[in-house]
């Protein structure tokens, strides 16, 4: 017969190490820690979880398509991104640990009601990124941000809070629904991958320490905008995808879901990009709820995110729903993309 308990290294574990006990083993590193930051991400995966269950039976439930109703964008907004966005607001707004919360389908900032606490983090997240990719059963996630707020505790949160630069975050991760459903965060030390088994309804660590190829073969960009880029741009796509001397042709690969696009840069290496063009000459991307989360996990894993003349963290943001072009991956590829955009 065994000896009864173990609280012994995750390695040996039967069961493998959950989302739950990696939180819980960051919080006893810290002895500051007061359960709060392990509080609201218990909450977001909570969300994620009820939305993840909700994209799987998208077919069945009739929740596919428009509500009819453009979001602040002017984009088309489906059923299932209000749905996920109300997932994540009412589960979060109840938990006590944020004073406001900015979300890609809310013109304005979410105030938490008054009967809760007004906690001392921020969020920031995009609901359902990718969400053209719905009805076609492709990839779509979810991507969120943490800060600490900068007005005082104990007050509701303001928009202050919600314009504070990527370089701040504390936390940031995506859920990508996909083949499988993963989580994929980093407290700014390492990114860890999890994958969701929905037999146990509990995301297991699956990729430990992601750490992105200093140099990758694929690019991953909306050529179909080729003829609106500045001429740095495709020049530097000529490049990409023409062998030379000591040079293969990079592949190809977009599947128009900035979180899968992401996800797969991160594992494979190369490089993601959204330029400015004619019809969006600040980008297309979101800084504050895409761009920036997503740099910080780029960078997390030994990448680099820039957007074409700036470290993406170091923007400054002036409004909540601010765009930007967006150059992220591996160190190389985004350098050899820096030197054709910087000399157009
Ligand atoms: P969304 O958040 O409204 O879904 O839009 C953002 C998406 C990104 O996920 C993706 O990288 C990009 O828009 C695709 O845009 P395009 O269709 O112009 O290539
Ligand atoms: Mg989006």
């Amino acid at each position: 017969m065994s000896k009864a308990g173990s609280s012994g290294p995750v390695e040996d574990s039967p069961i493998g190490s959950t989302l739950e006990r990696h939180l819980l083993d960051r919080q006893r590193r810290m002895p500051e820690a007061t359960g709060d930051f392990t509080g609201l991400f218990q909450q977001i995966t909570l969300a994620t979880k009820i939305i993840a269950s909700r994209v799987s039976k998208a077919g069945l439930s009739g929740i596919l398509g428009l509500t009819g109703k453009t979001n602040i964008q002017g984009e088309a907004v489906q059923k299932l991104d209000m749905f996920a966005n109300n997932t994540i607001v009412s589960t979060v707004e109840a938990g006590g640990h944020v004073c406001v919360m900015g979300s890609e389908e809310i013109e304005e900032p979410i105030a938490i009601p008054t009967q809760y606490p007004q906690g001392k983090y921020v969020l920031q997240f995009d609901p359902l990124d990718g969400s053209g990719n719905i009805d076609i059963n492709a990839s779509i996630g979810t991507i969120f941000s943490i800060h600490r707020r900068i007005t005082p505790e104990g007050t509701p949160g303001t928009l202050d809070d919600l314009l504070q630069p990527g370089r701040d975050i504390i936390a940031a991760g995506y859920v990508v629904y996909g083949s499988s459903n993963m989580l994929v965060y980093s407290t700014g030390e390492g990114v860890d991958g999890f994958t969701y088994d929905p037999g146990v309804g509990a995301f297991f660590l699956s990729h430990p320490n992601i750490r992105i190829p200093e140099r990758g073969a694929i690019y991953s960009i909306n050529e179909g905008n080729y003829h609106n880029w500045d001429e740095g741009i495709r020049r530097w796509v000529d490049w990409i995808k023409t062998p030379g001397e000591n040079k293969k042709a990079y592949r190809l690969r977009y599947i128009g879901a900035m979180v899968a696009d992401v996800h797969r840069t991160l594992l494979r290496g190369g490089i993601f990009a959204y330029p400015q063009d004619v019809k969006n000459r600040k980008g297309k991307l979101r800084l504050l709820y895409e761009a920036s989360p997503m740099a910080f996990l780029v960078e997390a894993a030994g990448g680099t995110a820039s957007d074409g003349k700036n470290r993406i963290l170091d923007i400054e943001p002036r409004e909540l729903h601010q765009r930007t072009a967006v150059f992220m991956g591996s160190p190389a590829d985004v350098a050899n993309l820096l030197r054709f955009a910087i000399t157009s």
